[in-house]
């Protein structure tokens, strides 16, 4: 296996993927703009996301635009050169539509929702900064036994696999589905997000082939995760379709199985400062795909 390409000017802050598991203080600041940053956030939203972690809104689109939404990915899943690309992603039994990455560059109606200000403005207000769009991606969790996806810390692996070396990275979940209690929500730890969990055990080459269906690397232990609940609870996003959740990349989060009959289909994007681009990943063989980890840092306008 080739040497694990790790940066050799940058300092590795969050050792991970080695031969234990290291629960360590994050060293970033959550907030990176000032709390009386103008935009779209309060001043009250921006001091809850910073405790918390995350900050969930009622109602970020509209129903027109949850329905222009919701048309655009039906259209995308039913579309044969769409599942037939490697951005699609298939549920290990049923093969059908999981996940399909880079819809804000696939889709120009995705295109135009990561540009809109109520979006992105509150991304730079998080990040303090311009931002460009690390991942973007449909969850279609179809009803029936769709999978969940494990607990685990999005920074972890963007930090190991696609090379981001600060905390300076937010995502935000927006239903485009009734997001129940019943139907595989998303589950967020509050104030996880102050603890790094480096995981044991190496990234496998291509590795992200597995791990969007089934995470394996970057998967925290069972006392790891024991001691984290036991300390900051667990908190389940439920919403209208148009709710959206805004997460910090460090959150300790994950979601259940779908197994009722109705989907829990999200659109989820990931805005990283221009500040803290992808360098070379520390703690595994080689890039992820840029449909998965983007190279383009161009900011968002
Ligand atoms: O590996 C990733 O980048 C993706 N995996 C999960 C489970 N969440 C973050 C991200 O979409
Ligand atoms: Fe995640």
């Amino acid at each position: 296996m080739s040497p694990t390409s790790a940066t050799s000017t940058l300092t590795d802050l969050y050792p991970t993927r080695g031969a234990a598991e290291v629960s360590a203080p994050r060293q970033d600041p959550v907030l990176w703009g000032a709390p009386d940053t103008p935009g779209p956030f309060t001043a009250d939203d921006l001091m809850a996301y910073q405790r918390d972690g995350f900050r969930a809104l009622d109602r970020l689109l509209d129903d027109d635009e949850v329905t222009l939404y919701r048309a655009e990915l039906e259209r995308l899943v039913a579309d044969p050169s769409v599942r037939a690309d490697e951005r699609s992603i298939v549920e290990p039994k049923s093969k059908e539509i999981r996940s399909v990455f880079e819809v804000h560059r696939i889709s120009e109606v995705f295109g135009r929702l990561v540009r809109d200000e109520r979006i992105v403005g509150r991304a730079r207000q998080l990040l303090g900064s311009d931002v460009y769009v690390h991942q973007s991606r449909i969850n279609v969790k179809p009803g029936f036994g769709a999978g969940g996806f494990y607990w685990h810390s999005d920074f972890e692996t963007w930090h190991a696999e696609d090379g981001l070396p600060n905390m300076r990275t937010v995502s935000v979940s927006i239903a485009l589905t009734e997001n129940l209690d019943t139907n595989g929500g998303l589950m967020i730890m509050p104030g996880s997000h102050r603890t790094f969990l480096g995981c044991a055990g190496a990234t496998p080459e291509d590795n992200y082939r597995k791990s969007l269906q089934m995470q394996d690397a970057g998967t925290p232990s069972d006392g790891a995760l024991t001691s984290l609940a036991d300390e900051h609870g667990i908190r389940l996003f439920t919403g209208g379709a148009g709710s959206a959740t805004w997460f910090d990349c460090n959150c300790m989060h994950g979601s259940g199985d779908n197994i009722t009959p109705y989907p829990r289909s999200n659109v989820f994007i990931v805005f990283n400062s221009v500040q803290n681009q992808a360098v070379e990943p520390f703690a595994a063989p080689v890039r992820r795909p840029e449909f998965v980890g983007a190279r383009d840092f161009t900011p968002v306008r």
